[in-house]
């Protein structure tokens, strides 16, 4: 049987969809980073790559050294092809300008570099997200800078989005907006290949996913909604639920592309000014796009979470994402 590498996959697209070969170079260099940076988190100890950094990232969380090499391998990677106008990751707290000597593209690359990195140490999943979008008109200012502001389009908007898994398999998550795609990295051949074609959520689960640990600060809706999971068959649900978190974003959204379920990181009462723990442009939205495109549905409780006008770079959100039939139900709950 011959095998459909990601290479002729885009390449079948180009023909297909009209996908310009602009974004399909894209697609190949994000996805030949995600296989450098699956060698460097498979070496562990022996790659000398465990442990922290002396420094914060912009979000005041201390950097591992994983979160810095696997940043530095997505912009190198990315950044003199000529197919990008600047990118943005969770590692940076401004916008990344292409270098003058290179030439630009139209597209904006958005990414977490390594999600999920407190599990680095403890040889746990980790993953790549990113997401693809146009870069406006006319972003760039007099002086050649690209501003904050290209970044902020909703969800929407978005062209591309994908999330590389380093687990027992590196995989790579594909949307183009016409479905969602699993790839696996073959290792010996180092290419990745079409293992999961049209991929569909379950609409409805048995299985949620949540820090419980942070119960005590939800609000009302949250607090309702997990009591009534917890009730199982004798509650007004009237069944047994059961719970997965695994603390890698990356790592419990795959499970539930493979099988369903809702995953949850509520907004709570901690910081006001965090309104939940995960962040928009380079992690709410690309998992919803991705869910969305498998038939499930995401929302941060009151809204569907691509269409959330941004207002900044690394805005935070509550998130609610996986089979539709949950998403609705604790959605409800917040209108209520
Ligand atoms: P990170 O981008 O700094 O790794 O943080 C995001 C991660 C998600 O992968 C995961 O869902 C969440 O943080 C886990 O949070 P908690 O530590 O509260 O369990
Ligand atoms: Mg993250």
């Amino acid at each position: 049987m011959s095998r459909v590498t990601l290479s002729r996959f885009l390449i079948e697209q180009t023909r297909s969809h009209n996908t310009p070969a602009d974004l399909r170079f894209l697609i190949e260099v994000v996805a030949r980073a995600c296989k450098r940076i699956s060698y460097e988190v498979s070496k562990g100890a022996l790659g000398g790559v465990l442990g922290s950094m002396d420094t914060e990232n912009v979000q005041g969380e201390v950097q591992k050294k994983l979160d810095v090499l696997s940043n530095e391998i997505l912009l190198e990677a990315n950044e003199w092809g000529g197919h990008l106008a600047g990118m943005a990751s969770e590692e940076m707290d401004k916008a990344y300008q292409i270098p003058g000597k290179y030439p630009k593209g139209a597209y904006l690359l958005v990414f977490d570099p390594l999600d999920g990195s407190s599990n680095i140490d403890v040889n746990v999943s980790v993953g790549t997200i990113f997401s693809v979008l146009r870069c406006p008109d006319e972003c760039f200012s007099q002086n050649d800078t690209l501003g904050e502001e290209a970044f902020l389009q909703p969800g929407t908007r978005q062209v591309a989005a994908g999330y590389a898994i380093y687990g027992p398999q590196t995989m790579l998550m594909l949307t183009l907006g016409d479905g969602v795609k699993g790839f696996t990295l073959d290792r010996e051949m180092g290419s990745f290949v079409l293992t999961h074609d049209s991929i569909q959520v379950p609409s409805s689960t048995a299985e949620f996913a949540i820090n419980m640990s942070n119960q005590r600060h939800w609000e009302a809706p949250v607090q309702r909604y997990v009591d009534e999971l917890l009730s199982g068959e004798e509650g007004p649900l009237g069944k047994n639920y059961n719970m997965r978190w695994i603390a890698s974003m990356v790592a419990d959204v795959h499970r539930i592309l493979t099988r369903g379920g809702l995953f949850m990181y509520p907004r709570d009462a901690r910081d006001p000014s965090k309104p939940g723990k995960l962040r928009l442009m380079y992690e709410a939205n690309p998992m919803s796009f991705i869910i969305e495109q498998a038939g499930g549905a995401a929302t941060d409780g009151r809204q569907r979470i691509l269409d959330i006008e941004p207002t900044s770079l690394h805005q935070r959100v509550a998130v609610f994402l996986g089979s539709r039939e949950e998403v609705e139900r604790v959605t409800g709950y917040h209108q209520a």
